[in-house]
Order: structure tokens, then C-alpha cells, then sequence
């Protein structure tokens, strides 16, 4: 179990944090069956002792830290291990509870400390944490050993799901030759991604709270839920701040609510002078042991009519980007100045939002955008599903328990609007019916106060989602992946597939994906693909077609992507996907001009 937003200053105010980032030992698991690091317990000694070890820095994937390419493309167990001392005081004081967090780790990830296993936990991009009081009590005076062992293999039932394909033709591969095939186009980057991190709380601690807010007029109400564990019976004390630390509101009890007179609202980005107002909500349970936690609280409503998508009743515009945690060496490993200065580059773009495809991002993203005001759509790893047979039971359940985790980690973040459930999915299969239904509702059971999505790429009469979802997120490609080159059929395929949509389910419309591969530093004119001059003309073929439909039900247009990333190797792919209107290392192609003017102009025209 764990709570929200353990890695930033808002926590348990009686919390210590010690992070384990740094120089980790590694092995990557190279034996025939993958499986020698279980079958001689490698947990039970340290690392060194069991084989050769390198230095793995954490966070990063291990993928392009070394030069080795069977490392950057391997498949199976890798292991990592650290030492640690724990302060003396976490032993000593039976009422501190001490906890192993590990911010997200790709993709099946097994944890032991001190060669007992403490937790496991299948899937990236999400946390998990295991208590392990009793465990470094046991041996109070040695150091803390702590040993992850992680494997990438995706199946039918992982997501995004995977197949592994063995070449048995011994004419052509040599033995036990293996390839894993995926339906998604990045690399399948893997390892520790995000901060592995000890801290500790009171035994009796807030171990959950969510809140929902609304408003009348000016006046906001903050309703909150807190659940307390390890035996709670005290009072629970709840206090409203402002963002100077004014007292606004307070109430008792792990349940109620909080009236705000003269609200001051959570707007986006440019929708309002004073954007992302945060207030703080401080819950203190007042038993021996005292547990604080601040939670920031945007005061935000959410609403979907048949033509919008309303913020505070006032219809927003989505202008924003698709995003990728990627970038060199470090893959899909956390680095603070890469998402710092992804976050200047959005706002020099006039950026209000992003969709975080096409996996959860690190909290801490999500905590900037509170902040600054960048809208978010929140998608959960369901990408690739393409496979009919990943439309089974087994993937399904797999599937609500990460809606579970996604929605938990992520309900009290102003900034989402809205929940992407899927990325194009083979949502024309007959099976996709009843897969979306039952994804959609578990999730709107969860949470009532945000609207739920899929991302679709099948026309409007093939896909079988459709009913369900409360925006239409539709991706196209014209003039890319079909009719190449020819740019002048996008006024009317474009503004067909609009109306289609819209003729059928009269639900509000996003372009949540669109774009071309661009070579920086490759020109034509006229244009031709893969040149910097096709990539633009192309966004503003798109562009005239968003701008005639925005007065209608049209609500929002997202770049494919924000910037180049890495994906497995292919004739396809360059290198990786080139449709970033930044490259990889953060500058600017033509578009980012072309979208930064657009952006602002939106900004003025539309909040
Ligand atoms: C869409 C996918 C996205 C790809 C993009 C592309 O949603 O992940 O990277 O197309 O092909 O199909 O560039």
C-alpha cells in the first residue's frame, strides 16, 4: 500500500527520506534459461559473490549505458543489489515504520532485503513498496541488502502485451535463438526507472486519502476520504491552507468536507492570469505517534457536454503534445534538468496540456503540472493490444487491477482530466465489445469525476469501443501511413473522419495523435516526406481542418510527438520515430515554429 507523492516535499511531515539513487551492482542474467539467478538463489549472497558485477546507475534503463548490444537488447532477468545503512534511530524506535519504495521498475520486478523476499509487482511506470521494519530490526548492526531482480519478457497478458517468437530452424538461427514482437512503436526500454527510495512513517499512519472538489459561485467544497492504518482510534484532524498558509477551512473525522469562501479555482496554463492555484490539506492524526501528511488541492470541476470539454464550466481547448519519458543513455529513466526543460520548451510552445503517452508518468511530472497549470490525460500502459488473444480474460484482469493502481496513485492530481484506458487497440474485433465496456465502467467506478477515454486509430464504423467513451480520442495519419506524399488529400479525409465520428456518437472530438517523421536538416521543396518542409506543410493541412471544425465539437489537437524517441530497429524507423518537432536531444525542427505560433495564437483565441 502505498500513498501519493512520497518523493516531494508535500509528505508526512514526520517522514525521513533516504534516497538509494547512485551506483547499483548488476548482472544481467545471461544463462541458456534465463533462470540461473534462481535456481542458485543469487538473493542469498551479495551479487559479488555469485559472479562478475558492473556498475548500473539508478534511475536510468540499463539498456545504452554500456557498449555491449546483447545488454541493450536483452531479454529476461537482470538483477540488481545495494547496501545500505539505515539510521540508527529507524531500529531503535519500534513506533517507525520503515518502508522500501521503488518508483517504478520495467517491466516484472522481484524485491528481497537481506535475501528475504519482501514484494513483488508486475508492470512499469507505477510504484510499489514493501514494509520492512521488522525485517532490519532483525540484524540491527549490518548493513541493509537489497536485492531487485527485474524482467522485461511481455506476453499476452502483460501490458503493453508481447510475444516471444523462438527460430527453430536450425539451418537459419542457431539454438534457442529468440525474438520478442511487440505492436508498439518505442523501444522497450527497462530496468529501474525511478527513485528507489527508504523512508519511514509512524506506525499508525494516513495510508490513503482522496478528495474531490467542486464549486458554487464562489464558493468551493473540498470533500475528502483519509484512511488511517496500523490501528487507528484517535481523532483525525483536517486543515484547508491557502498557498501563503492562511488558514481557510477545518473539520474532524476520516470522512467530510471543507467549504472555501471566495474560491480561488485551479485553472490551466493560459486559460488564467494565476494559474494552478494550489491549496494544501493537511490531515494530523493526533495518537501517540502522530502522522502528518499535506497534500496539495486544486479547486477544479470537470464536465463533457455532446460538443465540450468544460474546465470550471468554461469550455477548454486542448493545444498541447504527445510526450515520451525518453531521451539518450538514460531511456525512460527519471532525470530532473530533461523534465524541467521539457516543461520550458512546452511553455515557449504555448502548450496547455499533454497526454501522457502511452504510460503513467513519474508523480513528480504530474505534481509540476499541478503547479504550472499543464492539463493532463492520464493513459494507463494499454498499448499494442492488437492480438486477438490479448482481448482475454487473463489480460483483462490484468488490466483493471493497473486502472486500480493508475487511478490510486493519480486521483488527487488537478492536472488529470481525464483517463486514457488504451492506445490503439485492435478495437475493430469483435472481442474489443465487451473489453472496453467493461474497462470503461471499472473505471468510471472508481472515479466519478473524471471522464474516461480510449484512443482510437479505426474509423468510426469499424470500432466497437466507441459507445463507451466520453471524448473521442482519434489518431490519423493521412498523407503518412497512407496516400504518402500526397498532402492534398487530408482537407477531405480529415473532415470525412471527423464527421463520421460525430454523426455517430455525438461526443466532443480530440486529435490525440497526428504528424510526420522529420530528418533535422533535411530539406525540399516542394515538399517530400521525411523533410523538415513535408512535416510542416502536412501540421498545416491538419491545422485548416481543426480550425473549421473547432466551433463545432472539435476540442482539441495533440502533436505526434513532442520529440524524437527511440523505438526497436526497423525500415521504418530512422534511428527511431523522427516526428518529434523537437529531436531527441531537445531542439527545435521547422514545426516547433510553426506549432508555437499556432499555439499562442490559440492561447489568445481560445484560453
Ligand atoms: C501511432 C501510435 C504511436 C506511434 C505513431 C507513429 O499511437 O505510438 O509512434 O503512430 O507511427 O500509431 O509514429
Amino acid at each position: 500500500h502505498y500513498i501519493q507523492s512520497f518523493t516531494q516535499s508535500h509528505t508526512h511531515s514526520h517522514t525521513e527520506v533516504k534516497e538509494l539513487n547512485g551506483l547499483w551492482d548488476f548482472r544481467a542474467d545471461g544463462s541458456p534459461n534465463r533462470n540461473e539467478g534462481f535456481e542458485k538463489a543469487w538473493y542469498k549472497r551479495r551479487l559479488t559473490e555469485t559472479g562478475p558485477v558492473i556498475e548500473m546507475p539508478v534511475p536510468a534503463s540499463y539498456n545504452d549505458i554500456t557498449q555491449d548490444p546483447t545488454l541493450r537488447d536483452f531479454i529476461g532477468w537482470v538483477w540488481y543489489e545495494r547496501e545500505v545503512f539505515v539510521p540508527a534511530r529507524w531500529i531503535s524506535d519500534e513506533g517507525t515504520r520503515v518502508v522500501l519504495r521503488v518508483g517504478s521498475a520495467h517491466y516484472y520486478s522481484i524485491v528481497w532485503v537481506n535475501g528475504e523476499k519482501v514484494t513483488e509487482h508486475e508492470g512499469g511506470h507505477l510504484p510499489f513498496e514493501a514494509e520492512i521494519s521488522s525485517l532490519i530490526r532483525k540484524e540491527p548492526t549490518k548493513p541493509c541488502r537489497i536485492t531487485i531482480a527485474v524482467n522485461n519478457t511481455l506476453t499476452l497478458e502483460t501490458l503493453p502485451p508481447g510475444t516471444i517468437q523462438y527460430m527453430n530452424d536450425s539451418s537459419r538461427y542457431p539454438d534457442g535463438f529468440f525474438v520478442q514482437n511487440i505492436d508498439f512503436d518505442f523501444f522497450n526500454y527497462a530496468g529501474i526507472h525511478r527513485s528507489v527510495l527508504l523512508y519511514t512513517t509512524p506506525k499508525v499512519h494516513v495510508d490513503d486519502i482522496s478528495v474531490e472538489t467542486n464549486f458554487m459561485d464562489n464558493t468551493g467544497l473540498v470533500r475528502y476520504k483519509v484512511s488511517v492504518q496500523g490501528g487507528f482510534n484517535n481523532t483525525l484532524n483536517i486543515t484547508l491552507m491557502d498557498k501563503d498558509g492562511h488558514f481557510v477551512a477545518s473539520s474532524t473525522g476520516s470522512s467530510g468536507g471543507l467549504k472555501v469562501v471566495d474560491v480561488k479555482l485551479w485553472w490551466p496554463y493560459l486559460m488564467h492570469e494565476n494559474p494552478g492555484y494550489l491549496y494544501s490539506m493537511k490531515v494530523s492524526e493526533t495518537s501517540t505517534y502522530e502522522d502528518e501528511y499535506t497534500l496539495p488541492v486544486g479547486i477544479r470541476t470537470i464536465n463533457v457536454t455532446n460538443t465540450q470539454f468544460l474546465i470550471n464550466n468554461k469550455p477548454f481547448y486542448f493545444h498541447g503534445v504527445n510526450k515520451h519519458e525518453d531521451s539518450d543513455i538514460r531511456g525512460r529513466g527519471f532525470d530532473w534538468p530533461l523534465i524541467v526543460k521539457d516543461f520550458n520548451l512546452m511553455k515557449w510552445l504555448g502548450v496547455n496540456s499533454f497526454r501522457t503517452s502511452h504510460y503513467p508518468y513519474a508523480e513528480e511530472i504530474l505534481q509540476m503540472c499541478d503547479r504550472h497549470g499543464i492539463v493532463v490525460i492520464d493513459e494507463c500502459p494499454g498499448v499494442g493490444i492488437k492480438d486477438i488473444r490479448s482481448f482475454r480474460n487473463a489480460s483483462l484482469s490484468h488490466h483493471l487491477v493497473v486502472m486500480d493502481e493508475l487511478v490510486r496513485r493519480d486521483k488527487n492530481h488537478p492536472s488529470v482530466v481525464m483517463w486514457s484506458v488504451a492506445n490503439e487497440p485492435a478495437s475493430e474485433m469483435p472481442p474489443a465489445e465487451f473489453y472496453f465496456k467493461t474497462l470503461i465502467e471499472h473505471t468510471k467506478a472508481l472515479d466519478q469525476t473524471r471522464p474516461v477515454t480510449y484512443v482510437t486509430i479505426a474509423a468510426a464504423d469499424m470500432d466497437k469501443g466507441g459507445p463507451y467513451v466520453d471524448v473521442v480520442c482519434a489518431n490519423s495519419y493521412f498523407a503518412w501511413y497512407f496516400d504518402q506524399g500526397r498532402l492534398d488529400i487530408i482537407p477531405l479525409q480529415l473532415s470525412t473522419h471527423f464527421e463520421n465520428w460525430y454523426r455517430k456518437y455525438q461526443r466532443p472530438i480530440i486529435q490525440s495523435e497526428y504528424g510526420a517523421d522529420a530528418v533535422p536538416g533535411l530539406h525540399m521543396d516542394p515538399p517530400m516526406m521525411f523533410t523538415e518542409e513535408y512535416q510542416n506543410a502536412l501540421l498545416q493541412s491538419y491545422h485548416d481542418v481543426f480550425d473549421q471544425k473547432r466551433n463545432q465539437y472539435f476540442v482539441g489537437e495533440l502533436i505526434w510527438n513532442f520529440a524524437d524517441f527511440m523505438t526497436s530497429q526497423g525500415i521504418y524507423r530512422v534511428v527511431g520515430n523522427k516526428k518529434g518537432i523537437f529531436t531527441r536531444q531537445r531542439q527545435p525542427k521547422a514545426a516547433a515554429f510553426l506549432l508555437r505560433k499556432r499555439y499562442w495564437r490559440l492561447a489568445n483565441e481560445t484560453g
